[in-house]
């Protein structure tokens, strides 16, 4: 893996106003991702206003947070945005985010237009997906002009997470590292019993899934173990194929123990991540919290139409070195390859899975996290426009 350590201590920057736009398209990756760049911003002393169009999912995540009681986070209804009465009354932000393609309201960008006078413009990020293929350190902070309406003359410009330094980066808020780590087994039985569920000392997996994951396959392999397991299923889409599962489990499940657990707040998500011994991740936040927990893991990509996922899946294992059982596990869970290979276990040891993870994580850290990426540029284009 090809990573250039980064200086870690950030420039002194201005506290600034942001705007972060959010629509839900599926799933819960959209408001995930944009709810953690939110309190990360908030966390560094930054005010930002959440602009949702589907709230459902935050009543979880991020409990209080749609009661106004986050610290520096103001959640609004899509809907407020084009409300003549609210647009008058807002403070500009020094800097909007429209978050994977979303359009921002056009009577929110004509108010702003029309009010500027000689002020500068706000710095306009487009915050689009991850990935590890090629295109993104070649468009990350591409400029996009804005070619009319309201804003016509203005500029945005692309921000691409990713897993090189010549890309946006990676969400790792500050001391996020340093709670994993005193995250100890103490914690984790704390942690479980606060879930109603006892700590027996099994090997722990954690499974979040997308509909028509080999899920089946799984619980049949996890049961054949002699080690114990004690599998914890996230809420929705991977609770409903386990109980399929179980429910032509003909065989028994040996010495598995299988637990289904509530949705929890992204902070207990991450707790859970800590907690497990192989954790079973999907889309795009949980890969990176995965990423983060050090522990190792299956990631269930995304699956889109035109099988694009297929490449972006082989450049995320080619960008971080993937070694071959990592590669086997992950093409047969996300239905690239038949299924014919078997987990590593047993998975509280030294497995070399485990050592890639932990690898991959202490690399990935010397980097400097998304958010510290952002305000340097955002800091940049500033001083660009008012120079
Ligand atoms: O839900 P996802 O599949 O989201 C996806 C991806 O982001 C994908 O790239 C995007 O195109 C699509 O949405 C629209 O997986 P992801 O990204 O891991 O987001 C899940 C979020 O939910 C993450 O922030 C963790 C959080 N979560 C909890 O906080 N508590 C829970 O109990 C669970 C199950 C998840």
């Amino acid at each position: 893996m090809d990573l250039v350590p980064q200086h870690h201590q950030e420039p002194p920057h201005a506290q600034w106003l942001w705007d972060i736009f959010c629509q839900v398209i599926d799933n819960f990756g959209d408001v995930g991702v944009c709810w953690r760049l939110a309190a990360d911003l908030a966390a560094r002393g930054h005010t930002v206003r959440l602009w949702l169009d589907d709230t459902q999912a935050l009543a979880w995540m991020a409990p209080c947070a749609l009661q106004g009681r986050w610290p520096g986070i103001a959640v609004w209804a899509w809907s407020e945005a084009s409300n003549p009465h609210v647009l008058q009354a807002l403070a500009p932000a020094q800097v909007w985010v429209e978050s994977f393609g979303c359009e921002l309201p056009s009577a929110f960008v004509a108010a702003r237009a029309w009010g500027l006078g000689e002020a500068s413009p706000p710095v306009w990020i487009n915050l689009e997906y991850m990935s590890a293929e090629g295109f993104v350190e070649r468009c990350h902070a591409l400029p996009s002009p804005v070619m009319s309406g309201p804003a016509k003359g203005w500029t945005k410009h692309f921000f691409y997470p990713g897993f090189t330094p010549a890309t946006g980066g990676l969400l790792r808020e500050p001391g996020l590292l340093q709670r994993r780590d005193a995250f100890g087994r103490a914690e984790r039985s704390a942690f479980l019993q606060s879930l109603g569920l006892a700590d027996c000392g099994e090997a722990l997996v954690s499974l979040f899934c997308y509909e028509g994951a080999p899920v089946h396959q799984l619980v049949e392999q996890l049961a054949a173990q002699s080690q114990p397991v004690h599998l914890l299923v996230t809420s929705g889409k991977a609770r409903a194929q386990v109980e399929r599962a179980l429910s032509q489990a003909g065989a028994g499940l040996g010495r598995l123990r299988v637990s289904f657990l509530p949705l929890l707040s992204q902070t207990d998500f991450d707790k859970l991540l800590w907690s497990c011994d192989l954790n079973f991740v999907r889309g795009e936040d949980s890969l990176v919290r995965a990423l983060w927990a050090g522990q190792p893991f299956v990631w269930q990509i995304y699956p889109q139409d035109d099988g694009a996922h297929r490449a972006k899946l082989a450049a995320f294992l080619d960008a971080l070195d993937a070694p071959p059982p990592v590669r086997d596990w992950l093409a047969q869970w996300n239905a690239l390859a038949p299924w014919s290979v078997d987990l590593p276990l047993p998975l509280d040891a030294e497995v070399p899975w485990r050592a890639w993870a932990g690898a991959v994580q202490h690399s990935l850290a010397q980097q400097t996290d998304l958010v510290g990426r952002l305000l340097a540029f955002v800091a940049e284009r500033q001083s660009l426009m008012n120079n």
